[in-house]
């Protein structure tokens, strides 16, 4: 990758054109809105909004089914990487849906995305281990070449080992997308007294400000318990500032998601302009100068 910036999921990734203004900008990659088998309208709006803070959704996994985005990653030229996220409603959507992208022998990379936390009734898989190992076993099955997962955000550090224990079993796991937003989160409206979105009573996933200790928690962490594999930093991004702390708690690239959602494409231009600077002040030529090389203050 040229740049380690992409898009998160989610954002600027459900339509062509969308698709087609990423590849069109400075970001490193690309990678498509969470696919299901059928085409989807997700929430009733609205359903997406932003505070000074971050950012609050429940889009409730809108997409246009996995043909359309396995239809953009045929006629795609790869002038750089295409991840293909995907999440089915079940682990046999999932499956149905990886045994037709092996068919197509494409050089795109899936991500399936363990961590939605905007389906009514329906818990992050993720939280639920014995189901995770389940589902990557008979994933690695189906998908005998590289992937990646899109975790939630752990919160214990028993929890952060069990997963990583668990994900360090699967060789074709190549790389886990840390974070998805903090699920279930209120933000309220004091002026109105009223939740600012409409899905699930007012709760949504969190991003932006809100989640960024959160998401670099678990950058460090499964980077450090997981050394084999590669961790693509997800929250908070906003400046050169939070992409250089994801780096030196271990992200391999990072993803933008409130922030491009509110800038536009631009955003991945001046967050590489950022970085580089940063880095150019602190005397550092590449990203392994410094990545996943944080301090602590342990004696
Ligand atoms: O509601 C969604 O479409 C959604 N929002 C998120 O913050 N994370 C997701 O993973 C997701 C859908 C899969």
């Amino acid at each position: 990758m040229a740049s380690p910036l992409y898009n998160a999921s989610g954002v600027m990734c459900r339509t062509r054109e969308e698709l087609d203004a990423v590849a069109g900008s400075a970001a490193g990659a690309l990678i498509t809105k969470s696919c299901t088998l059928l085409p989807r309208e997700g929430n009733p709006e609205p359903r997406y909004r932003a505070t000074p803070l971050g950012s609050i959704n429940s889009m409730g996994l809108p997409n246009e089914g996995y043909q359309y985005y396995f239809d953009y990653a045929r006629q795609f030229d790869y002038r750089k990487p295409l991840f293909v996220s995907i999440s089915g409603m079940s682990l046999d959507d999932n499956l149905q849906m990886l045994t037709a992208l092996r068919a197509l022998n494409l050089p795109c990379l899936p991500e399936v995305n363990l961590s939605c936390p905007n389906l009514p009734g329906k818990p992050q898989l993720a939280y639920d281990f014995a189901a995770t190992a389940e589902a990557l076993e008979q994933i690695s099955q189906v998908y005998p070449h590289p992937f990646g997962v899109k975790l939630p955000p752990y919160f214990d550090p028993v929890h952060f080992a069990q997963m990583a224990a668990l994900l360090n079993r699967f060789d074709g796991l190549r790389f886990v997308t840390c974070i998805n937003s903090v699920g279930n989160g209120l933000l309220v409206d004091l002026e109105s007294e009223s939740t600012l979105i409409r899905p699930k009573g007012g709760l949504g996933g969190l991003g932006g400000d809100y989640v960024l200790p959160t998401a670099l928690a678990n950058v460090r962490e499964f980077s450090r318990l997981m050394p084999e594999k590669h961790v693509i930093g997800c929250g908070g991004i906003k400046s050169g500032a939070e992409a250089f702390m994801h780096l030196l708690c271990g992200a391999t690239a990072v993803q933008i998601g409130t922030c491009l959602h509110e800038e536009g494409v631009a955003a991945f231009a001046r967050i590489e302009s950022e970085l580089i600077e940063l880095m150019q002040r602190k005397g550092y030529q590449c990203l392994a100068d410094f990545r996943g090389k944080l301090k602590t203050l342990d004696c």
